[in-house]
C-alpha cells in the first residue's frame, strides 16, 4: 500500500513556506543550481548566454514564490479582479525590470561580479520580446508593471505568437523585414501551464431546439483546437504584489480530427493539427491599421473565448450568483481588437448558462469597458459579415440580436431619425456588409475613454458624437502614462541616482509628484552641471550604439535630436527629415567660417519601423538613408549635420535612446495622434520637446510650461481651413520659397533614388497634403531656429531640462492606473503582507 499525502498535512507545503534567502552565498548558490541542473552545462561550454539564462531561472524562482502567494491572497480575500484584454503586449526584457522591482539589482550585480560577472552584459543577452506593434501594446505593458505595483488585483492577458514584430534591417536604404522567432532560446520567464487548456470553436452551424417550453440554441463547432495558458510573473515594485500575464498559445485539440486519423489519412489529420498551431505564430505587424484577415479574427476570438472561459471558471468556483458578475469582474478592452468578449459572455451566459437575454446584457454591459486609441479611419475594425458569419456563425446572430434591441431604443427616442440610426448601427450596410467593432464595443461598455485629453474630446465631438448625445456620461478620459521604473530607473540609472540625491530617498519612483518640491535645484549651477555630466554619459552610450551598428561617428557635443516611432504619415517623419535637407542646403550656402556661428551642429536621427504594407513609410525610410547618405559623407559639413537612422527601433533600444536625447520631436498633424507615450518618457528623461498642439503633448504643456517647449504648427481646429488652402492653391505658394527649394532640390536628384522619391513627394504635392505639412513647415522651421538658439546657452538648456523632468509626474502610469481603479472599474488595492527580510533570508 503506498501512502497518498492528504493534501492540508502534506509536508510539502509546509517545506514550501520558506522563502529563498536573498544573501550573495544564497543568490550565487541558485544560479549555479540551475546552470548544472537546469541547463546541465559544463565549463567547457558555458557561454555568457547560459549565464543569462541560469541568474534568470534563478530570479524566476523568486518571482514564482511572490506570484503564487500573491493570487493566494487574493483568492482567500474574495477581491474583484480587473482583467486587461490586449491583443499586443510589447513588454520589453525582464531580467533587469524584475531584479529592480524584487530591489534585488544590488544583490545580484555583487553575487555576480564575485564570480566574476558583470550584470550589464548578462543583461545584454536577453531577446526583447516584442509581441506588439507600437503604442497600444507598450502602453499595456507600462499598465501591467502599474496594476502589480499598486497592489491591484488584475490579470493581462494576451497571446503568445511565435513570431513578434519582425527585425528590421537596413539594406541599401530600404527596410527589410526578418521574421522574429523570439523562442528560439527558449523564454526562462513564462512557466506553461500544461493543465490550464480551453477549447476553442470555430465556423459550424447553428441549432435551435426547444427544452422544456423553452428554445436554446446550440453551436456546434466544426473546428475544435485549444488554447494553453503561459504564464508571465509581473512583479511590483516596493511590493509582494507579483501579477499574471497569461499568454495563450494554440494547440491541436486531443479529439481532432479522429475522423481523418481513423480513415487512415494520417497526413491530412497531421496538417490540420499544424493549421491549429498556426493561429498564434505570428503578430500582425500593422500599427493602427486594420487587418481584415481570417486568421487575425481567429486570434481575436482565441484570446476572447480563452479569457471568458477562464474569468468564468474562475468566478463559478466561488460559487456566486451570476447577479454578482459584475461585483467580481471588470474587463478592459484594449482597443476593439478584443471586441467579441462582449458577444462571447453573452453567448455563454444565455445559451450555455441559461440565463435571459436582459438578464446577461446587465452583466456583460456592467463589467466591459472600452479604451480607444485612435481616430484614423484606417484603424476602424469592420468585420464582413460574411468572414465573421462563416468562422462564427452564432457571435454573428448575437451581435445582430444586440443591434436590433439596441436600435428600437434608438428609434423610440429618435423617430424617423434615419442619419442617427444608420450611423449608430452595428451594421454598416453596403455592397459589402460589416460589423463595426467600435460600436459594438460602446454599446456593449459602461465606460469608453480616449487616452488623452484632446483625443477624447474629439471622440465626443466628432468620431463618436452621436453615442456622446446618446449617454454622455458614458465617456471618459484616462490620461496615458508610462512607467518610471522601466523609463527612467531602469533605462537611466544615472537620472535615477541624481534624482535620490535630490529628494533624498527614492520615494519619487512610487510618487513621481514630490519631484514638483524640488524645482529650486533647475538655478543650482552645481546641480546643472551634474545633470549635463548624466546626459553627457548617456549620449556617450548611444554614441557606440551608433558606431557600431550604423558605421557613423557622431560628435558628442553635437546636439542629439530624435524622432523615433512607427513611421507614419501622419506623424510627419518626412517634415523632419524635409527640415533637415533645409538646414543642410542652408549650410551649404553659407560661407565656410560664419557655419559655426549661424548653426548649432546637430546629430538628428530617426528610427522606427514601417508597416511592411506601407509603402510611402517605406519610402521615408528611404529618404532619411539617401540623406545620410549624402550628408554624412559631404566633407564640408563635418559634425555640424549628421543624420541616422536608428535599425530596428524597440524597447531595448529606446531604453538607450531616450536617455541620451535632448530634443526630440513629436510633431504629428494636430487631431491625429491620440496620446504618444514616448513624449513622456523623453520628457521624464530631461529631453526638450520641438511638437504641435497634439494628443498628449497639450498636456506636457500645461505641465511643463510652453516655454519650456518648442511648440508651433496650426492647431487642431485651424487643419481643415489649411487643407481648403491647399486645394486652392499651386503647391509652390502654399509650400513657399523654403520648402519649395527643397523638393526641387530631391527632384533634381541631389539624393538619387527619383523613382522612390518623387512618388514620395507625389504624397504632399498636387493638393494631396492631407497632413498639412506645407502648412506647418515654416512654423516648424521658426521653432527650430529657437531650438538652436537655447542651445547655445547650456545653462538655460539645462535648466529648462530638469523642469521638464521635474514637473513630468503626471504621466506616470501610476496615476493613470489609479483613475481606471477608481472611475471605471471600481476597483480596491489588495496589498499581500510582505514576508518580513528577516523571513525572506532564513
Ligand atoms: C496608439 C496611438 O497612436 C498613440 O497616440 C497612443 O499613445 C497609443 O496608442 C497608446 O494609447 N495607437 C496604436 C494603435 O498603437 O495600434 O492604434
Amino acid at each position: 500500500n503506498t501512502p497518498v499525502a492528504n493534501q492540508s498535512t502534506n509536508k510539502i507545503w509546509k517545506l514550501m513556506e520558506k522563502y529563498l534567502p536573498n544573501t550573495k552565498e544564497a543568490i550565487q548558490s541558485s544560479v549555479v543550481n540551475h546552470v548544472e541542473y537546469t541547463l546541465a552545462k559544463t565549463r567547457f561550454d558555458f557561454t555568457l548566454l547560459h549565464c543569462y539564462q541560469a541568474v534568470s531561472h534563478s530570479v524566476r524562482d523568486r518571482l514564482i514564490e511572490a506570484f503564487n502567494d500573491t493570487y493566494q491572497y487574493f483568492n482567500n480575500k474574495d477581491v474583484k479582479y480587473v482583467y486587461y484584454l490586449s491583443l499586443e503586449y510589447l513588454i520589453g526584457r525582464c531580467l533587469q525590470n524584475a531584479l529592480v522591482n524584487l530591489e534585488l539589482e544590488g544583490q545580484y550585480k555583487e553575487a555576480m561580479l564575485d564570480m566574476g560577472y558583470n550584470l550589464e552584459s548578462v543583461y545584454e543577452q536577453e531577446v526583447d520580446p516584442a509581441l506588439g506593434n507600437g503604442g497600444l501594446g507598450r502602453l499595456a505593458a507600462c499598465f501591467l508593471d502599474s496594476m502589480a505595483t499598486l497592489n491591484y488585483p488584475a490579470w493581462g492577458y494576451g497571446l503568445r505568437y511565435s513570431y513578434g514584430i519582425f527585425r528590421q534591417q537596413i539594406k541599401d536604404g530600404y527596410q527589410v523585414e526578418v521574421p522574429d522567432y523570439w523562442l528560439d532560446r527558449g523564454n526562462p520567464w513564462e512557466i506553461e501551464r500544461l493543465d490550464v487548456n480551453f477549447q476553442i470553436k470555430f465556423y459550424g452551424s447553428v441549432t435551435k431546439k426547444v427544452e422544456d417550453g423553452k428554445e436554446r440554441t446550440i453551436w456546434e463547432g466544426s473546428e475544435i483546437i485549444v488554447a494553453r495558458a503561459y504564464d508571465n510573473p509581473v512583479p511590483g515594485y516596493n511590493t509582494f504584489n507579483t501579477i499574471n500575464l497569461r499568454l495563450w498559445r494554440s494547440l491541436p485539440s486531443s479529439e481532432f480530427d479522429f475522423k481523418s486519423f481513423n480513415q487512415g489519412d494520417y497526413f491530412k489529420a497531421l496538417e490540420s493539427r499544424q493549421r491549429a498551431e498556426f493561429i498564434t505564430s505570428v503578430l500582425y505587424p500593422n500599427d493602427s491599421t486594420y487587418a481584415g484577415k481570417e486568421l487575425r479574427l481567429k486570434q481575436q476570438y482565441l484570446l476572447v473565448s480563452a479569457t471568458i472561459q477562464d474569468a468564468i471558471r474562475r468566478f463559478k468556483k466561488k460559487r456566486k450568483e451570476w447577479k454578482e458578475w459584475p461585483k467580481y469582474n471588470a474587463l478592459q478592452l484594449n482597443d476593439t481588437h478584443p471586441a467579441l468578449a462582449i458577444v462571447e459572455l453573452m453567448r455563454i451566459l444565455t445559451d450555455i448558462e441559461g440565463l435571459e437575454y436582459e438578464e446577461a446584457w446587465e452583466l456583460v454591459y456592467n463589467s466591459f469597458a472600452y479604451t480607444n486609441h485612435t481616430i484614423l479611419p484606417e484603424a476602424l475594425e469592420k468585420w464582413g459579415v460574411d468572414l465573421l458569419g462563416n468562422l462564427l456563425p452564432r457571435h454573428l446572430e448575437i451581435i445582430y440580436n444586440i443591434n436590433h434591441i439596441f436600435l428600437e431604443k434608438i428609434s423610440r427616442k429618435y423617430p424617423n431619425d434615419w442619419r442617427k440610426l444608420s450611423a449608430l448601427s452595428l451594421v454598416e450596410e453596403g455592397t459589402h456588409k460589416t460589423i463595426r467593432m467600435a460600436n459594438l464595443s460602446i454599446v456593449g461598455s459602461h465606460a469608453v475613454n480616449g487616452v488623452a485629453a484632446l483625443h477624447s474630446q474629439l471622440l465626443t465631438s466628432t468620431l463618436f458624437k452621436d453615442f456622446y448625445e446618446l449617454r454622455p456620461t458614458k465617456f471618459q478620459n484616462k490620461t496615458n502614462g508610462v512607467t518610471p521604473r522601466r523609463w527612467i530607473r531602469c533605462a537611466n540609472p544615472g537620472l535615477s541616482a541624481l534624482l535620490n540625491d535630490v529628494v533624498g530617498s527614492d520615494d519619487w519612483i512610487l510618487d513621481m509628484d514630490i519631484l514638483k518640491n524640488f524645482q529650486k535645484i533647475a538655478d543650482d549651477p552645481a546641480i546643472q552641471n551634474r545633470w549635463m555630466q548624466v546626459k553627457r554619459q548617456n549620449k556617450e552610450k548611444l554614441y557606440w550604439w551608433v558606431k557600431e551598428r550604423c558605421g557613423v561617428d557622431l560628435n558628442i557635443d553635437s546636439l542629439f535630436d530624435i524622432q523615433v516611432k512607427r513611421i507614419h504619415e501622419y506623424k510627419r517623419q518626412l517634415m523632419n527629415i524635409l527640415y533637415v535637407i533645409r538646414r543642410y542646403l542652408d549650410i551649404k550656402k553659407t560661407p565656410a567660417e560664419e557655419r559655426r556661428k549661424l548653426f548649432v551642429p546637430r546629430s538628428i536621427m530617426f528610427g522606427g519601423k514601417a508597416a511592411p504594407g506601407y509603402i510611402t513609410a517605406k519610402r521615408i525610410i528611404r529618404l532619411v538613408n539617401a540623406v545620410s547618405q549624402k550628408v554624412n559623407n559631404d566633407q564640408e559639413i563635418g559634425d555640424l549635420l549628421k543624420v541616422v537612422f536608428l535599425p530596428n527601433y524597440n524597447v531595448s533600444n529606446a531604453q538607450v535612446i531616450i536617455p541620451a536625447s535632448e530634443l526630440s520631436q513629436h510633431i504629428s498633424t494636430a487631431g491625429l495622434e491620440a496620446s504618444g507615450t514616448s513624449n513622456m518618457k523623453f520628457v521624464m528623461n530631461g529631453c526638450l520637446i520641438i511638437g504641435t498642439m497634439d494628443g498628449a503633448n497639450v498636456e506636457i504643456a500645461e505641465e511643463v510650461g510652453e516655454e519650456n517647449m518648442f511648440i508651433f504648427g496650426a492647431r487642431v481646429e485651424q487643419v481643415e481651413e489649411q487643407r481648403n488652402k491647399m486645394r486652392n492653391s499651386n503647391y509652390r505658394d502654399y509650400f513657399g520659397p523654403r520648402l519649395t527649394e527643397v523638393c526641387d532640390a530631391i527632384s533634381n536628384d541631389l539624393f538619387g533614388y527619383k523613382y522612390d522619391l518623387e512618388a514620395l513627394l507625389d504624397t504632399i504635392r498636387n493638393k494631396n497634403d492631407y497632413y498639412i505639412l506645407g502648412a506647418d513647415f515654416e512654423s516648424y522651421c521658426e521653432a527650430q531656429q529657437r531650438v538652436d538658439n537655447l542651445y547655445r546657452n547650456k545653462s538655460e538648456w539645462t535648466k529648462k531640462s530638469i523642469l521638464n523632468s521635474l514637473r513630468s509626474g503626471k504621466f506616470s502610469s501610476d496615476r493613470t492606473i489609479r483613475q481606471y481603479a477608481e472611475e471605471i472599474w471600481d476597483l480596491e488595492p489588495c496589498e499581500i503582507p510582505n514576508p518580513s527580510k528577516s523571513e525572506k533570508e532564513r
